[in-house]
Protein backbone atom coordinates (compact mmCIF):
# COMPACT_ATOMS: atom_id res chain seq x y z
CA UNK A 1 0.00 0.00 0.00
CA UNK A 2 1.39 3.39 -1.15
CA UNK A 3 -0.68 6.33 0.48
CA UNK A 4 -1.94 8.80 -2.02
CA UNK A 5 -1.95 12.17 -0.07
CA UNK A 6 0.37 15.60 -1.28
CA UNK A 7 3.06 14.28 1.60
CA UNK A 8 3.86 10.92 -0.14
CA UNK A 9 3.44 12.24 -3.50
CA UNK A 10 7.11 12.39 -4.09
CA UNK A 11 8.09 9.18 -2.44
CA UNK A 12 4.91 7.57 -4.79
CA UNK A 13 6.24 9.56 -8.00
CA UNK A 14 9.78 7.85 -6.74
CA UNK A 15 8.85 4.44 -6.23
CA UNK A 16 6.86 4.33 -9.52
CA UNK A 17 9.27 5.66 -11.37
CA UNK A 18 11.15 3.43 -14.26
CA UNK A 19 14.76 2.84 -11.92
CA UNK A 20 18.09 2.54 -13.96
CA UNK A 21 21.30 1.19 -13.13
CA UNK A 22 23.97 3.66 -12.35
CA UNK A 23 27.13 2.53 -14.17
CA UNK A 24 29.70 5.62 -14.97
CA UNK A 25 27.69 8.46 -16.53
CA UNK A 26 25.20 6.34 -17.48
CA UNK A 27 21.72 5.60 -16.87
CA UNK A 28 20.38 2.48 -17.94
CA UNK A 29 18.55 -0.80 -17.97
CA UNK A 30 19.73 -4.08 -17.27
CA UNK A 31 21.64 -5.04 -20.64
CA UNK A 32 19.75 -8.26 -20.66
CA UNK A 33 15.96 -5.90 -20.00
CA UNK A 34 15.09 -8.25 -17.06
CA UNK A 35 13.81 -6.52 -13.97
CA UNK A 36 13.14 -8.06 -10.56
CA UNK A 37 9.64 -7.17 -8.34
CA UNK A 38 9.96 -5.41 -5.76
CA UNK A 39 7.36 -5.78 -2.74
CA UNK A 40 5.97 -3.56 -0.16
CA UNK A 41 6.49 -6.33 2.85
CA UNK A 42 3.19 -4.84 4.74
CA UNK A 43 1.07 -6.16 2.03
CA UNK A 44 3.00 -8.47 -0.23
CA UNK A 45 2.18 -6.69 -2.96
CA UNK A 46 4.37 -5.47 -5.58
CA UNK A 47 5.03 -1.70 -6.15
CA UNK A 48 7.68 -1.36 -8.77
CA UNK A 49 10.46 -3.26 -10.77
CA UNK A 50 14.23 -2.27 -10.76
CA UNK A 51 16.57 -3.67 -13.34
CA UNK A 52 18.05 -7.13 -12.42
CA UNK A 53 22.11 -6.25 -13.25
CA UNK A 54 24.32 -9.86 -13.75
CA UNK A 55 27.59 -9.84 -15.14
CA UNK A 56 27.37 -8.24 -18.25
CA UNK A 57 25.99 -4.96 -16.00
CA UNK A 58 28.84 -5.94 -13.50
CA UNK A 59 31.36 -6.16 -15.96
CA UNK A 60 30.74 -2.10 -17.11
CA UNK A 61 31.01 -1.04 -13.82
CA UNK A 62 33.80 -2.26 -12.34
CA UNK A 63 35.40 -0.70 -15.45
CA UNK A 64 34.09 2.31 -14.82
CA UNK A 65 35.11 2.34 -11.60
CA UNK A 66 38.66 0.95 -12.55
CA UNK A 67 38.58 3.89 -15.13
CA UNK A 68 37.65 5.87 -12.25
CA UNK A 69 40.17 5.29 -9.94
CA UNK A 70 43.29 5.39 -11.95
CA UNK A 71 42.57 7.98 -14.47
CA UNK A 72 39.86 10.95 -13.26
CA UNK A 73 39.59 14.53 -11.59
CA UNK A 74 38.54 11.70 -8.75
CA UNK A 75 41.85 9.98 -8.56
CA UNK A 76 43.44 13.38 -8.67
CA UNK A 77 41.44 15.44 -6.10
CA UNK A 78 43.01 16.83 -3.24
CA UNK A 79 41.90 15.06 0.64
CA UNK A 80 40.11 17.99 1.75
CA UNK A 81 38.16 18.03 -1.64
CA UNK A 82 37.01 14.40 -0.71
CA UNK A 83 36.17 15.40 2.68
CA UNK A 84 34.39 18.39 1.55
CA UNK A 85 32.04 15.92 -0.65
CA UNK A 86 31.66 13.65 1.58
CA UNK A 87 29.75 16.34 3.76
CA UNK A 88 27.52 17.53 0.79
CA UNK A 89 26.52 14.05 0.20
CA UNK A 90 26.08 13.97 4.19
CA UNK A 91 23.62 16.72 3.89
CA UNK A 92 21.62 15.80 0.96
CA UNK A 93 20.92 12.93 2.94
CA UNK A 94 19.74 14.62 5.78
CA UNK A 95 18.05 17.28 4.01
CA UNK A 96 15.98 14.18 2.02
CA UNK A 97 15.47 12.21 5.17
CA UNK A 98 11.70 12.75 5.11
CA UNK A 99 11.84 10.56 1.39
CA UNK A 100 14.54 8.54 2.47
CA UNK A 101 12.32 7.46 5.48
CA UNK A 102 9.04 6.86 3.61
CA UNK A 103 10.99 5.13 0.95
CA UNK A 104 12.72 2.58 3.62
CA UNK A 105 9.67 2.41 5.27
CA UNK A 106 7.90 0.89 2.30
CA UNK A 107 10.34 -1.37 0.74
CA UNK A 108 11.58 -2.95 4.10
CA UNK A 109 8.92 -2.42 6.66
CA UNK A 110 10.36 -0.49 9.68
CA UNK A 111 9.05 2.35 11.20
CA UNK A 112 8.97 5.35 9.12
CA UNK A 113 10.40 6.96 12.41
CA UNK A 114 13.01 4.36 12.90
CA UNK A 115 14.36 4.40 9.44
CA UNK A 116 13.96 8.81 10.20
CA UNK A 117 15.73 8.48 13.61
CA UNK A 118 18.00 5.71 13.09
CA UNK A 119 18.77 4.49 10.04
CA UNK A 120 19.66 7.67 8.53
CA UNK A 121 20.69 9.67 11.53
CA UNK A 122 23.54 7.24 11.78
CA UNK A 123 24.05 7.65 8.20
CA UNK A 124 24.28 11.08 8.44
CA UNK A 125 26.46 10.78 11.30
CA UNK A 126 28.76 8.08 9.76
CA UNK A 127 29.47 10.09 6.77
CA UNK A 128 30.21 12.82 8.54
CA UNK A 129 32.80 11.10 10.90
CA UNK A 130 35.03 9.83 7.78
CA UNK A 131 34.61 13.17 6.22
CA UNK A 132 36.86 13.68 8.96
CA UNK A 133 39.25 10.88 8.18
CA UNK A 134 40.00 11.91 4.31
CA UNK A 135 42.49 14.47 5.77
CA UNK A 136 44.16 12.16 8.10
CA UNK A 137 45.23 9.27 6.13
CA UNK A 138 48.95 9.07 7.27
CA UNK A 139 51.99 7.03 6.81
CA UNK A 140 55.42 7.27 9.48
CA UNK A 141 58.83 8.38 8.76
CA UNK A 142 60.90 5.27 9.85
CA UNK A 143 64.73 4.51 10.48
CA UNK A 144 65.68 1.47 9.30
CA UNK A 145 68.96 -0.44 9.78
CA UNK A 146 69.15 -2.20 6.73
CA UNK A 147 71.94 -4.44 7.11
CA UNK A 148 72.70 -5.59 3.62
CA UNK A 149 72.86 -2.09 3.08
CA UNK A 150 76.36 -1.30 5.20
CA UNK A 151 76.77 2.20 5.07
CA UNK A 152 73.61 3.15 3.13
CA UNK A 153 72.53 6.97 3.85
CA UNK A 154 68.86 6.45 3.33
CA UNK A 155 65.32 8.15 4.01
CA UNK A 156 62.84 5.57 4.55
CA UNK A 157 58.46 6.19 5.33
CA UNK A 158 55.46 4.23 5.00
CA UNK A 159 52.97 5.80 2.83
CA UNK A 160 49.25 4.65 3.27
CA UNK A 161 46.73 4.70 -0.33
CA UNK A 162 43.62 3.70 -1.36
CA UNK A 163 42.83 0.31 -2.05
CA UNK A 164 41.61 0.91 -5.55
CA UNK A 165 37.86 -0.64 -6.54
CA UNK A 166 35.24 -1.46 -4.04
CA UNK A 167 32.83 -4.29 -4.76
CA UNK A 168 30.19 -3.81 -1.97
CA UNK A 169 27.06 -6.06 -1.12
CA UNK A 170 24.73 -5.23 0.98
CA UNK A 171 21.38 -6.82 2.90
CA UNK A 172 18.33 -5.29 3.41
CA UNK A 173 18.02 -4.84 7.33
CA UNK A 174 19.48 -1.67 7.10
CA UNK A 175 19.54 -0.56 3.13
CA UNK A 176 20.66 2.95 3.50
CA UNK A 177 22.69 2.62 6.23
CA UNK A 178 24.65 -0.16 5.53
CA UNK A 179 25.43 0.93 1.78
CA UNK A 180 26.85 4.45 3.80
CA UNK A 181 28.85 2.05 6.03
CA UNK A 182 30.95 0.80 3.14
CA UNK A 183 30.74 4.00 1.00
CA UNK A 184 32.29 6.27 3.61
CA UNK A 185 35.49 4.85 4.11
CA UNK A 186 35.62 3.93 0.23
CA UNK A 187 35.02 7.95 -0.65
CA UNK A 188 36.93 9.03 2.30
CA UNK A 189 40.35 7.15 1.14
CA UNK A 190 39.86 8.03 -2.54
CA UNK A 191 38.61 4.15 -3.37
CA UNK A 192 35.83 3.96 -6.19
CA UNK A 193 32.63 1.55 -5.68
CA UNK A 194 30.54 -1.18 -7.30
CA UNK A 195 27.63 -1.50 -4.87
CA UNK A 196 24.57 -3.72 -5.03
CA UNK A 197 22.00 -3.73 -2.79
CA UNK A 198 19.89 -6.29 -1.42
CA UNK A 199 17.16 -7.57 -4.38
CA UNK A 200 14.73 -7.05 -1.61
CA UNK A 201 15.35 -3.50 -0.99
CA UNK A 202 16.95 -1.51 -3.65
CA UNK A 203 15.30 1.47 -3.39
CA UNK A 204 16.56 3.78 -0.70
CA UNK A 205 20.15 3.08 -2.72
CA UNK A 206 18.51 4.24 -5.86
CA UNK A 207 17.98 7.09 -4.30
CA UNK A 208 21.25 7.72 -2.70
CA UNK A 209 22.49 7.17 -6.06
CA UNK A 210 20.67 10.37 -7.42
CA UNK A 211 22.01 12.16 -4.40
CA UNK A 212 25.81 11.04 -4.99
CA UNK A 213 25.64 12.57 -8.64
CA UNK A 214 23.95 15.75 -7.10
CA UNK A 215 26.66 15.80 -4.47
CA UNK A 216 28.96 16.39 -7.73
CA UNK A 217 31.12 13.02 -7.89
CA UNK A 218 32.67 12.49 -10.84
CA UNK A 219 31.29 9.74 -13.12
CA UNK A 220 32.37 6.42 -12.54
CA UNK A 221 33.50 6.86 -8.63
CA UNK A 222 30.07 5.32 -7.22
CA UNK A 223 28.22 2.46 -9.45
CA UNK A 224 25.13 0.57 -8.07
CA UNK A 225 24.27 -1.96 -9.75
CA UNK A 226 20.37 -3.51 -8.67
CA UNK A 227 20.10 -7.56 -9.36
CA UNK A 228 20.05 -10.90 -7.61
CA UNK A 229 22.80 -12.96 -5.34
CA UNK A 230 24.14 -15.60 -7.28
CA UNK A 231 23.94 -13.42 -10.20
CA UNK A 232 25.20 -9.93 -9.86
CA UNK A 233 26.52 -10.03 -6.21
CA UNK A 234 28.40 -13.46 -7.05
CA UNK A 235 30.04 -11.65 -10.84
CA UNK A 236 31.24 -8.56 -8.55
CA UNK A 237 33.10 -10.75 -6.02
CA UNK A 238 34.75 -13.28 -8.31
CA UNK A 239 35.33 -10.22 -10.29
CA UNK A 240 39.35 -10.24 -10.81
CA UNK A 241 39.39 -5.98 -10.97
CA UNK A 242 37.98 -5.24 -7.88
CA UNK A 243 40.64 -4.77 -4.92
CA UNK A 244 38.66 -5.22 -2.09
CA UNK A 245 35.05 -6.58 -1.31
CA UNK A 246 33.34 -5.88 1.58
CA UNK A 247 30.20 -7.64 2.34
CA UNK A 248 27.43 -7.56 5.05
CA UNK A 249 25.09 -9.91 4.82
CA UNK A 250 24.41 -13.83 5.89
CA UNK A 251 27.81 -16.27 7.36
CA UNK A 252 27.00 -18.55 4.29
CA UNK A 253 27.06 -16.40 1.62
CA UNK A 254 29.88 -14.69 3.92
CA UNK A 255 31.90 -18.12 3.23
CA UNK A 256 31.32 -17.65 -0.42
CA UNK A 257 32.24 -14.38 -0.91
CA UNK A 258 35.85 -14.93 1.14
CA UNK A 259 36.51 -18.13 -0.92
CA UNK A 260 35.93 -16.43 -4.14
CA UNK A 261 37.80 -13.45 -2.36
CA UNK A 262 41.36 -15.92 -1.60
CA UNK A 263 40.80 -16.98 -5.61
CA UNK A 264 42.50 -13.37 -6.46
CA UNK A 265 43.58 -12.22 -3.20
CA UNK A 266 41.04 -9.56 -3.02
CA UNK A 267 41.22 -7.92 0.18
CA UNK A 268 37.84 -8.81 2.03
CA UNK A 269 35.74 -8.19 4.82
CA UNK A 270 32.32 -9.19 6.23
CA UNK A 271 29.91 -8.64 8.49
CA UNK A 272 27.74 -11.80 9.02
CA UNK A 273 25.44 -13.38 11.33
CA UNK A 274 25.10 -13.31 15.29
CA UNK A 275 23.18 -15.11 18.10
CA UNK A 276 24.02 -12.20 20.53
CA UNK A 277 23.48 -13.04 24.22
CA UNK A 278 21.97 -10.86 26.94
CA UNK A 279 22.96 -11.25 29.99
CA UNK A 280 20.82 -10.27 33.42
CA UNK A 281 23.11 -10.14 36.98
CA UNK A 282 22.11 -11.09 39.92
CA UNK A 283 22.55 -7.00 40.64
CA UNK A 284 20.73 -5.79 37.76
CA UNK A 285 17.92 -3.41 37.71
CA UNK A 286 15.25 -6.11 36.78
CA UNK A 287 12.93 -3.15 35.28
CA UNK A 288 15.98 -1.62 33.21
CA UNK A 289 17.31 -5.23 32.14
CA UNK A 290 13.97 -6.72 31.37
CA UNK A 291 13.13 -2.82 29.10
CA UNK A 292 16.58 -3.39 27.37
CA UNK A 293 16.48 -7.58 26.80
CA UNK A 294 12.90 -6.51 24.99
CA UNK A 295 14.83 -4.00 22.95
CA UNK A 296 17.74 -6.25 22.06
CA UNK A 297 15.79 -8.74 20.50
CA UNK A 298 12.62 -6.43 19.03
CA UNK A 299 13.99 -3.32 18.08
CA UNK A 300 13.79 -3.86 13.34
CA UNK A 301 11.26 -6.77 14.21
CA UNK A 302 14.69 -8.88 15.07
CA UNK A 303 16.08 -8.29 11.98
CA UNK A 304 19.71 -6.98 13.54
CA UNK A 305 23.20 -9.11 13.53
CA UNK A 306 23.46 -7.96 16.53
CA UNK A 307 20.19 -8.74 18.05
CA UNK A 308 20.45 -10.01 21.81
CA UNK A 309 18.45 -13.39 20.46
CA UNK A 310 19.84 -15.22 23.83
CA UNK A 311 18.05 -14.25 27.20
CA UNK A 312 19.93 -15.58 29.86
CA UNK A 313 19.20 -14.54 33.33
CA UNK A 314 20.27 -15.66 36.67
CA UNK A 315 17.89 -18.31 38.17
CA UNK A 316 16.67 -16.36 41.22
CA UNK A 317 15.39 -13.65 38.68
CA UNK A 318 14.49 -15.48 35.75
CA UNK A 319 11.13 -15.92 36.46
CA UNK A 320 10.40 -12.44 36.89
CA UNK A 321 12.49 -11.08 33.96
CA UNK A 322 10.77 -13.45 31.10
CA UNK A 323 7.20 -11.92 32.61
CA UNK A 324 8.23 -8.44 32.02
CA UNK A 325 9.84 -9.52 28.72
CA UNK A 326 7.15 -11.35 27.82
CA UNK A 327 4.40 -8.58 29.06
CA UNK A 328 6.50 -6.06 26.81
CA UNK A 329 6.03 -8.92 23.83
CA UNK A 330 2.73 -8.57 23.88
CA UNK A 331 2.04 -4.52 24.14
CA UNK A 332 3.91 -3.65 20.80
CA UNK A 333 1.49 -3.39 18.37
CA UNK A 334 1.82 -4.30 14.54
CA UNK A 335 1.11 -2.61 11.91
CA UNK A 336 3.00 -1.03 8.73
CA UNK A 337 5.70 1.40 8.84
CA UNK A 338 3.81 4.36 7.98
CA UNK A 339 1.32 3.72 11.06
CA UNK A 340 3.04 5.83 13.32
CA UNK A 341 0.93 3.89 16.63
CA UNK A 342 2.86 0.45 15.34
CA UNK A 343 5.81 -1.36 16.70
CA UNK A 344 6.57 -4.34 15.04
CA UNK A 345 6.63 -4.26 11.25
CA UNK A 346 6.50 -7.11 8.73
CA UNK A 347 9.47 -8.92 8.06
CA UNK A 348 11.26 -7.81 4.91
CA UNK A 349 9.99 -11.05 2.38
CA UNK A 350 7.58 -13.74 2.30
CA UNK A 351 10.82 -15.78 2.48
CA UNK A 352 11.82 -14.29 5.88
CA UNK A 353 8.60 -14.72 7.69
CA UNK A 354 8.14 -18.34 6.22
CA UNK A 355 11.96 -18.74 7.78
CA UNK A 356 11.41 -17.37 11.02
CA UNK A 357 8.24 -18.63 11.47
CA UNK A 358 9.99 -21.93 10.93
CA UNK A 359 12.02 -21.96 13.54
CA UNK A 360 9.29 -21.44 16.41
CA UNK A 361 7.29 -24.30 14.83
CA UNK A 362 10.33 -26.07 14.98
CA UNK A 363 11.02 -25.02 18.40
CA UNK A 364 7.82 -25.58 20.04
CA UNK A 365 7.33 -29.07 18.29
CA UNK A 366 10.86 -29.96 19.66
CA UNK A 367 9.39 -28.69 22.86
CA UNK A 368 10.10 -25.30 23.56
CA UNK A 369 6.90 -23.37 25.45
CA UNK A 370 5.87 -19.93 24.12
CA UNK A 371 5.11 -16.96 26.98
CA UNK A 372 4.29 -14.80 24.03
CA UNK A 373 3.20 -14.85 20.06
CA UNK A 374 4.71 -18.24 18.98
CA UNK A 375 1.53 -18.65 16.95
CA UNK A 376 1.39 -17.75 13.11
CA UNK A 377 -0.15 -14.66 11.61
CA UNK A 378 -2.74 -15.23 9.41
CA UNK A 379 -3.61 -11.77 8.07
CA UNK A 380 -2.19 -9.73 5.07
CA UNK A 381 1.63 -8.72 5.14
CA UNK A 382 4.31 -10.79 6.46
CA UNK A 383 4.22 -10.41 9.97
CA UNK A 384 5.73 -12.97 12.98
CA UNK A 385 4.31 -12.61 16.32
CA UNK A 386 6.87 -11.15 19.35
CA UNK A 387 7.71 -14.63 20.89
CA UNK A 388 9.88 -15.66 23.90
CA UNK A 389 10.41 -19.35 23.92
CA UNK A 390 11.64 -20.98 27.06
CA UNK A 391 12.03 -24.74 28.35
CA UNK A 392 14.88 -24.71 25.87
CA UNK A 393 18.55 -25.87 26.16
CA UNK A 394 22.25 -24.80 24.43
CA UNK A 395 21.23 -27.46 21.90
CA UNK A 396 18.04 -26.43 21.26
CA UNK A 397 17.97 -25.41 17.19
CA UNK A 398 16.68 -22.48 18.04
CA UNK A 399 19.45 -21.75 20.55
CA UNK A 400 21.98 -22.38 17.89
CA UNK A 401 20.95 -20.69 14.88
CA UNK A 402 20.53 -17.07 13.86
CA UNK A 403 16.63 -16.39 13.34
CA UNK A 404 16.34 -13.00 12.25
CA UNK A 405 13.18 -12.38 13.50
CA UNK A 406 11.38 -10.97 16.60
CA UNK A 407 12.36 -14.21 18.76
CA UNK A 408 13.88 -14.60 21.75
CA UNK A 409 14.95 -17.86 23.78
CA UNK A 410 15.50 -17.70 27.44
CA UNK A 411 17.22 -19.86 29.73
CA UNK A 412 18.46 -19.55 33.49
CA UNK A 413 22.27 -19.71 34.76
CA UNK A 414 23.49 -20.41 38.19
CA UNK A 415 26.80 -18.37 38.19
CA UNK A 416 29.24 -16.26 36.60
CA UNK A 417 31.25 -18.59 35.11
CA UNK A 418 28.34 -20.44 33.45
CA UNK A 419 27.06 -17.42 32.44
CA UNK A 420 30.15 -16.97 30.55
CA UNK A 421 30.57 -20.56 29.24
CA UNK A 422 26.86 -20.15 27.77
CA UNK A 423 27.36 -17.27 26.18
CA UNK A 424 30.37 -18.36 24.48
CA UNK A 425 28.82 -21.41 23.31
CA UNK A 426 28.00 -20.10 20.22
CA UNK A 427 29.32 -20.11 16.49
CA UNK A 428 29.07 -16.22 16.45
CA UNK A 429 31.10 -13.55 18.39
CA UNK A 430 29.23 -10.12 17.28
CA UNK A 431 27.72 -8.15 20.35
CA UNK A 432 26.47 -9.46 24.13
CA UNK A 433 25.02 -7.19 26.67
CA UNK A 434 25.94 -7.64 30.52
CA UNK A 435 23.30 -6.06 32.51
CA UNK A 436 24.57 -5.48 36.01
CA UNK A 437 25.42 -3.20 38.66
CA UNK A 438 28.25 -4.83 40.10
CA UNK A 439 31.34 -3.13 38.72
CA UNK A 440 33.96 -5.62 39.75
CA UNK A 441 31.84 -8.71 38.47
CA UNK A 442 31.38 -6.71 35.28
CA UNK A 443 34.95 -6.18 34.44
CA UNK A 444 35.92 -9.66 35.17
CA UNK A 445 33.33 -11.00 32.50
CA UNK A 446 34.41 -8.55 29.80
CA UNK A 447 37.55 -9.65 28.74
CA UNK A 448 35.87 -13.36 29.01
CA UNK A 449 33.13 -12.62 26.59
CA UNK A 450 34.28 -13.89 22.86
CA UNK A 451 32.27 -11.04 20.88
CA UNK A 452 33.48 -7.88 18.90
CA UNK A 453 31.15 -5.39 20.92
CA UNK A 454 30.46 -6.26 24.96
CA UNK A 455 27.81 -3.55 25.84
CA UNK A 456 26.85 -2.77 29.49
CA UNK A 457 23.32 -2.05 30.79
CA UNK A 458 22.75 -1.33 27.03
CA UNK A 459 22.61 -3.54 23.89
CA UNK A 460 23.15 -2.33 20.11
CA UNK A 461 25.36 0.62 21.12
CA UNK A 462 26.93 1.93 17.98
CA UNK A 463 28.70 4.83 16.55
CA UNK A 464 31.08 5.94 14.22
CA UNK A 465 33.71 6.12 16.24
CA UNK A 466 33.49 2.75 17.79
CA UNK A 467 34.61 -0.35 15.14
CA UNK A 468 32.09 -3.04 15.09
CA UNK A 469 32.66 -6.54 13.87
CA UNK A 470 32.75 -10.61 14.70
CA UNK A 471 34.83 -13.10 16.59
CA UNK A 472 34.66 -16.22 14.89
CA UNK A 473 31.90 -16.80 11.99
CA UNK A 474 30.57 -13.23 12.57
CA UNK A 475 32.47 -12.07 10.39
CA UNK A 476 36.49 -10.91 9.05
CA UNK A 477 37.89 -6.85 9.78
CA UNK A 478 35.63 -4.46 11.44
CA UNK A 479 33.31 -1.29 10.25
CA UNK A 480 33.80 2.21 11.21
CA UNK A 481 35.99 3.59 13.87
CA UNK A 482 39.69 4.41 12.57
CA UNK A 483 40.24 0.66 11.89
CA UNK A 484 37.76 0.61 8.83
CA UNK A 485 40.60 3.14 7.28
CA UNK A 486 42.95 0.27 7.39
CA UNK A 487 40.75 -2.39 5.27
CA UNK A 488 40.26 0.76 2.51
CA UNK A 489 43.71 1.38 1.80
CA UNK A 490 46.99 -0.21 1.18
CA UNK A 491 50.61 -0.04 3.26
CA UNK A 492 53.90 0.91 1.34
CA UNK A 493 57.25 1.00 2.54
CA UNK A 494 59.88 3.37 0.88
CA UNK A 495 62.89 3.40 1.00
CA UNK A 496 65.30 6.07 -0.55
CA UNK A 497 68.97 5.72 -1.05
CA UNK A 498 70.25 8.47 -0.71
O1 LIG B 1 20.96 -13.05 3.11
P1 LIG B 1 22.06 -13.08 1.98
P2 LIG B 1 19.42 -13.49 2.98
C1 LIG B 1 21.12 -13.64 7.72
C2 LIG B 1 19.84 -13.85 8.48
C3 LIG B 1 18.87 -14.14 7.39
C4 LIG B 1 19.72 -14.94 6.46
C5 LIG B 1 19.24 -15.03 5.05
O2 LIG B 1 19.98 -14.97 9.31
O3 LIG B 1 17.76 -14.86 7.84
O4 LIG B 1 20.97 -14.31 6.49
O5 LIG B 1 19.06 -13.73 4.50
C6 LIG B 1 23.72 -11.08 -1.69
N1 LIG B 1 27.20 -14.04 -4.05
N2 LIG B 1 21.40 -12.23 7.48
O6 LIG B 1 19.29 -14.75 2.24
O7 LIG B 1 21.69 -14.07 0.95
C7 LIG B 1 22.26 -10.71 -1.71
O8 LIG B 1 21.85 -10.37 -3.02
C8 LIG B 1 27.25 -12.74 -3.75
C9 LIG B 1 22.20 -11.56 8.45
O9 LIG B 1 18.65 -12.37 2.45
O10 LIG B 1 23.37 -13.20 2.67
C10 LIG B 1 22.25 -9.54 -0.74
O11 LIG B 1 22.68 -8.36 -1.41
N3 LIG B 1 26.25 -12.09 -3.13
C11 LIG B 1 22.71 -10.28 7.93
C12 LIG B 1 23.28 -9.95 0.29
O12 LIG B 1 24.09 -10.95 -0.34
C13 LIG B 1 25.16 -12.79 -2.78
C14 LIG B 1 21.77 -9.47 7.14
C15 LIG B 1 22.71 -10.53 1.59
O13 LIG B 1 21.92 -11.63 1.29
C16 LIG B 1 25.05 -14.18 -3.06
C17 LIG B 1 21.00 -10.28 6.21
C18 LIG B 1 26.14 -14.80 -3.74
N4 LIG B 1 26.12 -16.10 -4.04
C19 LIG B 1 20.82 -11.60 6.43
N5 LIG B 1 23.86 -14.61 -2.59
C20 LIG B 1 23.45 -9.40 8.91
N6 LIG B 1 24.71 -9.70 9.16
O14 LIG B 1 22.94 -8.41 9.41
C21 LIG B 1 23.25 -13.55 -2.03
N7 LIG B 1 24.02 -12.44 -2.14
Amino acid sequence: MIETDAAMAETTAFISRDHKLFIGAERSAARSGRTIDVYNPATGKVITQVPSGDKTDIDLAVAAARQAFDDSDWSRMKPGDRERLLWRLADLIEQNSELLGEIESIDNGKSKAIAQGVDIRLAVDFLRYMAGWATKIEGQTVTPSLPFMPGAEVFACTMREAVGVVGAIVAWNFPLLLACWKLGPALATGCTVVLKPAEETPLSVLKLGELIQETGYPAGVVNIVTGIGHEAGAALSAHPDVDKLTFTGSTEVGKLIGKAAMDSMTRVTLELGGKSPTIVMPDADLTVAAQGAANAIFFNHGQVCCAGSRLYVHKKHFDRVVADVSDIAASLPLGHGLDANAQMGPMVSARQQQRVQGYIDQGIAAGARATVGGTAYDGEGYYVKPTVLVDVDQQSLVTREEIFGPVLVAMPFDDMDEAIRIANDSQYGLGASIWSNNLSEVHRMIPRIKSGSVWVNCHTALDPSLPFGGFKQSGLGREMGREVIEHYTEMKSVVINL
